[in-house]
């Protein structure tokens, strides 16, 4: 039988920082906006807002993220004495451990898109949203994994699939258990980003990477390109290698994935 409790998550957890406190919220309209707001008012780093269901989940870009019932919405409030230039590899961290605790505790073979989403079998599982205050004295880093949604509770979007553990696996998942192990996972990896070993984390990232490697299109603000998808660099950008074989470093964009040929 599935727990997904405050007490549940919090009880012999064993980490120093993520999670240490829980807020428990039956709904909310988005677990970001609550935790913004407390990390204002200097809650200590690692409370985490839970919600079983939010009413304005949020994504990228101001799109909208639905997050009915049997999921994991949850947000994380950080105080890194890390450059704020360096807030985006908090979220590929947070992407790491999502994928981790994925494959630890469900056996699914979970992979990473950049920046932040986690795939199970090409399909969206999870998508992370990080914001930062003013002059990057916090950090919230919003974590949204479909884990027991029916597949028709989920937007159907043919340029950007989405599923969920429960369809993948084919049975609902303990998501007690998921949380516990995505709170210890991402607080190693924070340890490695405080203690400036980025490249242990990026290695992490790469060993999981689904685009690394494969042809791109990606779009940004300012227009879109297309090449192959070389690396990361040391501050979580992409880096596209373009026809010319100039590499372009991208810092935001949504990177979709094109067919050979
Ligand atoms: C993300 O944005 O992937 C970040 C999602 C972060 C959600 C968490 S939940 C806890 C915290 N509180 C919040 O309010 N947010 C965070 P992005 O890459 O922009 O993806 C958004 C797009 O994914 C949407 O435009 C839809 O096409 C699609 N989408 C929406 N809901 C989805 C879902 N549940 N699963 C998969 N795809 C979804």
């Amino acid at each position: 039988m599935e727990e997904y409790t405050r007490e549940g998550l919090t009880e012999n957890l064993g980490t120093r920082v993520i999670g240490r406190y829980v807020r428990w919220h039956d709904r909310l309209p988005s677990t970001n906006d609550l935790a913004m707001s407390l990390a204002e008012i200097q809650v200590p780093e690692g409370t985490v807002i839970v919600a079983e269901e939010q009413t304005a989940g949020r994504g990228r870009l101001g799109r909208p993220w639905v997050s009915p019932r049997g999921g994991v919405w949850l947000s994380v409030i950080l105080r890194p004495r890390l450059a704020l230039a360096r807030g985006p590899l908090v979220g590929l961290a947070a992407a790491v451990a999502v994928a981790r605790a994925i494959r630890i505790t469900t056996g699914a073979l979970a992979r990473l898109k950049w920046p932040n989403d986690v795939l199970v079998n090409g399909r969206k599982v999870a998508g992370i949203l990080v914001e930062a205050g003013p002059g990057g004295e916090w950090l919230v880093v919003g974590i949204g994994v479909n884990a027991n949604v029916p597949r028709d509770a989920l937007p159907e979007e043919p340029d950007r699939p989405a599923t969920s553990l429960m369809e993948e696996v084919g049975a609902p998942v303990d998501r007690g258990v998921l949380v516990r192990t995505l709170f210890r996972e991402f607080e190693r990896l924070y340890d490695d980003l405080q203690a400036d070993r980025t490249l242990a984390v990026l290695r992490r990232w790469r060993e999981m990477a689904d685009t690394l490697g494969r042809p791109v299109r990606v779009e940004m603000a300012r227009g879109a390109l297309e090449g192959i998808a070389a690396d990361i660099g040391e501050d979580g950008s992409l880096l596209v290698r373009l026809r010319d074989g100039s590499l372009q470093r991208v810092v935001a964009g949504d990177v979709t994935v094109r067919e050979a040929g």
